[in-house]
């Protein structure tokens, strides 16, 4: 049975033009820094997001990981948000790897860090506080609905950063879904941002990778950050080719995603027992939960779906996302709501 796989837009598979571009992709080693396909994408990037360097990395976690550790020294802080990917999805990292502590702050429901709040949680200048370094924020914002962030916050945070001698890193995992969606550039989505990690494993489609973009001394750090964290890989040209592709091809065909991610919302929002969470749809991600009246936990929905072949991203004891990407179109999604709402029929 063919899956309609709504989980998450990582199960992209790549695209014909992707596989035929890494069959052919010039490679060299890229640990000696002679990737000639690696050392484009990379170029590629630090032209799309207005940056001087960029770095290719394994993923979204190691582009975090390894920005965390070019930025910080050991027992510094960072600000940001309690349900941000990287305060709660990557293992405790920033504190594990890098010996660094997170100051969370819960977000707005927009996405954004309250700049009042930042500016009371940055530490003063006493032998007993860490030192305040970096503030953190991921545009689009996966875990508040997949909310695009307006440029105009980033100036604004990037104003306070300066004024406070503050880092301003940007997980932009999915910043390509937040210029389709504000209709602006990939370079004003990063505005102010000292460093930038993209995606280009999600809706760009590409099989594997990130690039992070940052000044000139920020990826020579970040590069032997990679290196330690065993992310020098050698002859990557034949993943890079994909890359390429994912940047300078795929942007474009986002707004489908986000159009399909507004069918299923509005859909969803017809069934009975079903309510859909704040920013639904605002670009590819539909997060919704089963109201008290439905009789079945959220794992037997789950499961049944499955058996129906349905897959969603369980996120609670009866709260899902959806997420629309490359593989989904609008029948799929048509299909999918007409199964979960046999599934719950109440
Ligand atoms: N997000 C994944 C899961 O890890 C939750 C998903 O399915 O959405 N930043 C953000 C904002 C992300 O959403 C993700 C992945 C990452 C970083 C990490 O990327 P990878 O999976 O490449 O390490």
């Amino acid at each position: 049975m063919d899956m309609i796989d709504l989980r998450s837009d990582t199960v992209t598979k790549p695209t014909s033009a992707m596989r035929e571009a890494m069959a052919k992709a010039d490679v060299g080693d890229d640990v000696y820094g002679e990737d000639p396909t690696v050392n484009q994408l990379q170029d590629i990037a630090s032209e799309l997001t207005g940056k001087d360097a960029a770095l290719y990395v394994a993923s979204g976690t190691m582009g975090n990981v390894a920005a965390t550790l070019a930025h910080t020294r050991r027992g510094d802080e960072i600000i940001c948000g309690l349900k941000s990917h990287i305060y709660r999805n990557e293992q405790g990292a920033m504190a594990a790897l890098a010996g660094v502590q997170a100051r969370p702050l819960e977000e707005e429901y927009d996405g954004t860090l309250d700049i009042e709040k930042i500016e009371s949680a940055i530490q003063t200048s006493d032998d007993h506080h860490p030192i305040t370094r970096v503030v953190a924020i991921e545009n689009t914002h996966n875990i508040c609905g997949g909310v695009p962030i307006s440029p105009t916050y980033t100036e604004k945070l990037g104003e306070l950063a300066v004024k406070h001698g503050l880092i301003l890193h940007l997980d932009g995992a999915r910043m390509f879904n937040a210029a389709a969606a504000l209709g602006v550039s990939p370079k004003e989505i990063v505005g102010p941002s000292d460093s930038v990690s993209i995606c280009l494993s999600k809706g760009l489609c590409a099989p594997v990778g990130s690039v992070l973009c940052g000044d000139t001394d920020f990826i020579h750090r970040a590069r032997r950050a990679r290196k330690v964290l065993g992310g020098g890989m050698r002859q990557a040209g034949v993943l890079a080719a994909a890359g390429i592709i994912a940047l300078t091809e795929m942007p474009g065909r986002l707004i489908n995603d986000h159009q399909n991610a507004k069918l299923l919302a509005r859909l969803l929002g017809e069934v009975p027992g079903i309510s859909l969470e704040r920013n639904s749809a605002s670009t590819n991600m539909v997060y919704f939960n089963l109201d008290a009246g439905v009789p079945n936990s959220g794992h037997e929905v789950s499961d049944s779906l499955r058996q129906e072949g349905v897959l969603l991203d369980l996120v609670g004891p009866s709260s899902f996302r959806a997420v629309t990407h490359h593989g989904i179109d609008s029948e799929m999604v048509e299909m999918s709501v007409h199964v979960l709402k046999k599934t719950i029929s109440i």
